[in-house]
């Protein structure tokens, strides 16, 4: 299976991103994760979604925060599907970056999740879900965690008001 690539636009987003991956692992989903970034490194942004499309890349995962202009841009230069993920910025706690990464123009679509760790897990699933359209084996082990998720909800303690 080709792998997912997962993209952010510095070192500094791993400890979010890396929430992608996980997820990707325990669905039997192989990935690579790079550095590109939008601002510091654009010339590289092209070359990578070109490199992408020559290895049959299925999905795009990119994080970034601030103006995190990395998912759009990726979007930009290919057809393969880029999931969006606003890492929280210091100062603006991520808002800018999901204002960033959701507010694309007609035309060029990112699919963007929640801010910060979930959205990166997130991300991971949906990567799973969209590759299970095609390979029934990663689509039974989504509906196998779905299923081990109820029963989780199931089995947990019954919720009473205090007397
Ligand atoms: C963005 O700027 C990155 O995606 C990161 O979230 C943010 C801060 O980057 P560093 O200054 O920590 O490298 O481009």
């Amino acid at each position: 299976m080709t792998p997912v690539l997962i993209l952010m636009g510095s070192q500094s987003d791993w400890p979010v991103m890396q929430h992608a991956a996980t997820m990707l692992n325990d669905l039997g989903v192989p990935w690579q994760a790079r550095v590109v970034s939008a601002h510091r490194t654009p010339d590289l942004l092209q070359s990578a979604m070109q490199q992408a499309e020559r290895d049959a890349v299925p999905v795009v995962i990119a994080g970034a925060g601030g103006a995190a202009h990395l998912p759009g841009m990726l979007a930009a230069f290919t057809a393969i599907p880029v999931l969006g993920v606003p890492v929280s910025s210091k100062q603006l706690k991520g808002l800018d970056s999901l204002l960033s990464i959701v507010q694309m123009p007609k035309g060029v679509a990112v699919g963007t999740l929640a801010i910060g760790e979930a959205g990166a897990a997130n991300a991971g699933l949906l990567a799973a879900q969209i590759i299970g359209v095609t390979d029934a084996a990663v689509r039974q082990r989504v509906q196998a965690f779905r299923a081990a998720q109820r029963e989780h909800v199931m089995n947990g303690p019954s919720l009473e008001l205090p007397q």
